[in-house]
């Protein structure tokens, strides 16, 4: 049996109200085109840096300093997010998405990051950074050509918002859905 102590974990970047609305609003565009399409909800949106997975009470203590420390150390920058795509193909989309303008205070964020929780014994991550806002995540091996060309021609443009803090975020998987708790609110360095 799992241990109580265990706690499925991830880092992420908390959104505005505004761009999760917006993203709401996208949302309900699409909502009918395909039944297997599971729409995240408008509370739940984030941009993940880093997927820990399940670890145990005492390395989510360390991970909440490791987090603590690097906030301290980046600047608050902006994030502009445009644009949607589909991992890992347009041609079998597992997951629609909101895409991140180039930003290299975002990767450099990533970095320092990736580099601390390496520092405190954890593997690197295998996969690119490649941020991204899932909207919706698709329970099908194939879709229509229908819904494929609906995915393909839909916009996305935001306001650039601020991005201010780092989020150690808890994820409980229940039957209604993923329940988001956050563990830790890391403040970005003040200028
Ligand atoms: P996704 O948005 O591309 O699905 C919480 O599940 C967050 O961690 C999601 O944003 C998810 O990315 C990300 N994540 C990365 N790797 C994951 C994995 N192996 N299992 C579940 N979530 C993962």
């Amino acid at each position: 049996m799992p241990s109580p102590e265990v706690s499925r974990v991830f880092i992420c970047i908390e959104l505005p109200s505004s761009i999760r609305a917006q993203g709401d609003e996208l949302q309900r565009t699409l909502g009918t085109l395909d039944r297997h399409i599971r729409w995240v909800k408008p509370s739940n949106l984030h941009l993940t840096l880093r997927f820990l997975g399940e670890i145990s009470g005492a390395r989510v203590e360390s991970v909440c300093s490791s987090v603590q420390r690097v906030a301290s150390r980046v600047e608050p920058f902006l994030v502009h997010l445009s644009g949607t795509g589909c991992f890992p193909s347009l041609r079998r989309p597992r997951a629609f998405w909101i895409g991140v303008g180039e930003n290299q205070n975002l990767t450099h964020l990533f970095k320092v990051l990736e580099d601390e929780l390496f520092s405190s014994g954890f593997a690197h991550e295998t996969r690119p950074f490649s941020p991204h806002l899932t909207l919706g995540r698709i329970r099908v091996d194939r879709v229509s050509a229908r819904v494929r060309e609906a995915l393909a021609s839909t916009k996305f443009e935001a306001a650039p918002f601020a991005v201010t803090h780092v989020t150690l975020m808890q994820s409980e998987l229940r039957n209604s859905g993923s329940v988001y708790t956050p563990l830790a609110q890391a403040p970005l360095k003040l200028t």
